[in-house]
């Protein structure tokens, strides 16, 4: 591994030389372990915070993040791109267009591109060590694009300070964006491309999905590109800096690695109204509504609820169900039973596996293929028969291969 003048790792990064930084970034990204393990050795220093720019391929994100960079550089804040890549060949000029579709003053910020590895479903795992770069090398604002769809989306936001999931104008109803899962898990929604017509009813759409903002932008002209900055930095002072104290592999390794196999997701609790059981939950526990959902397939509106601030807790959500028709499973739940818990559902990386080996096993299918719940996800519920009087709902993991 190369050292610097200082004879200390990356004694240059920190002193704040750029091409010592770009050069550090490199042994990095071709794979020099222990330049790896240097940069994941940084002290993380507090002023240095993360902002996420993630959704789909083509939606804007990287005109996005040059205008947010501009804006961040303008205020005074020393900034970073670091834009992930899918390594495709078409792709693959993405540094040199990004350079070249800069406008703002390039001196005050940091550009980066790095290809995403295949495999890692959008997320190389060199990106860890890349930021803790950054944030020694004295960026202040590090804003990360990646091109998402999956698992890499959602192992960025557990990298980022905000998480921000862009799409545009006139790519499908948000329903179909939120199927990804992103959109429900993200700080704030961009809808980017306003400058073409629809944006103010695809904004009002993604409102109507979740409880957190939805921004309407357009990268091309600017529009909304200032609000989009202030809103990000109240944000962010009001939140405190992610905790990256654990050790630094860890941190490393928690973006690479997949989730557990399986999972508490949510507790489902059949109600009459959801609004109100909604704000039952909020003057007992604190609970907040992160996101609702009419799933006509099961008759329902689903509300989902968590600590505050949480964005998917480790612990679970809770579901409130209230049935939006006459002849819903949850209708017949509570003209049976009254209000009250109505099923478990555990997250489960393979959802057609699981499936498969639990009908092979003998057990009670409810439903023998899974079918599109809350959000769009794949679901498939379990009999209580086979499950010790619990009615169980498996879901596909948000972040597990596309399915069909
Ligand atoms: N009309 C319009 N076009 C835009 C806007 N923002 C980006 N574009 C165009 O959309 C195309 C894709 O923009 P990018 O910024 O490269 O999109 P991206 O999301 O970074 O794309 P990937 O990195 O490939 O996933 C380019 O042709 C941009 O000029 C916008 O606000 N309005
Ligand atoms: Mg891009």
């Amino acid at each position: 591994m190369a050292t610097d003048r200082s004879g200390e790792p990356f004694g240059d990064v920190a002193a704040g030389d750029a091409r010592a930084l770009a050069r550090a970034i490199t042994a990095v990204e071709v794979g020099d372990d222990a330049a790896r393990a240097a940069a994941l050795a940084l002290d993380w220093p507090d002023r240095a915070r993360v902002i996420a720019l993630t959704g789909p391929p083509g939606v804007g994100k990287s005109e996005l993040a040059n205008r947010l960079a501009g804006s961040l550089a303008e205020a005074g804040l020393r900034v970073a791109v670091l834009a992930v890549d899918p390594s495709s060949p078409e792709t693959g000029g993405a540094l040199l267009g990004d350079r070249v579709r800069f406008t703002g003053d390039s001196d005050a910020v940091f550009f980066r591109s790095m290809a995403a590895r295949d495999g890692e479903a959008g997320l190389a795992p060199e990106v860890p060590a890349v930021l803790r770069l950054l944030a020694a090398g004295g960026a202040e604002r590090i804003l990360l694009e990646t091109a998402g769809v999956g698992q890499g989306d959602l192992a960025v936001l557990r990298l980022a300070d905000l998480g921000i999931a862009v799409t545009a104008v006139g790519l499908g109803d948000a329903v179909q964006a939120a199927k990804a899962g992103l959109f429900e898990v993200a700080d704030f929604v961009v809808v980017n491309q306003a400058d073409r017509p629809g944006g103010e009813a695809m904004a009002a759409s993604f409102r109507a999905l979740r409880a957190g903002p939805v921004f309407l932008t357009s990268a091309r002209d600017g529009t909304g590109v200032e609000d989009l900055r202030a809103a990000a930095e109240v944000e962010l002072e009001a939140r405190p800096p992610l905790d990256r104290s654990g050790t630094p592999e860890a941190d490393g390794s928690r973006a690479g690695a997949p989730g557990p196999a399986i999972r508490l997701h949510h507790v489902g609790i059949a109600v009459k109204d959801g609004s109100r059981a909604a704000e039952l939950w909020r003057t007992l526990l604190g609970l907040r509504e992160t996101g609702r959902y009419r799933v006509d397939e099961f008759g329902v509106l689903a509300l989902f609820l968590a600590p505050e601030g949480e964005r998917a807790p480790v612990g679970g959500l809770l579901e409130l169900l209230e049935p939006t028709t006459a002849d819903s499973p949850v209708t017949r739940f509570l003209d049976r039973r009254g209000e009250g818990l109505h099923h478990v559902c555990f997250e489960v990386e393979d959802i057609h596996e699981t499936l498969a080996a639990l009908a092979a096993r003998g057990v009670r299918l409810v439903d023998r293929e899974p079918r599109r719940g809350a959000g769009g996800h794949l679901v498939a519920f379990i009999h209580p028969a086979s499950a010790g009087g619990v009615l169980l709902e498996l879901k596909q993991a948000d972040d597990g291969p596309p399915s069909d």
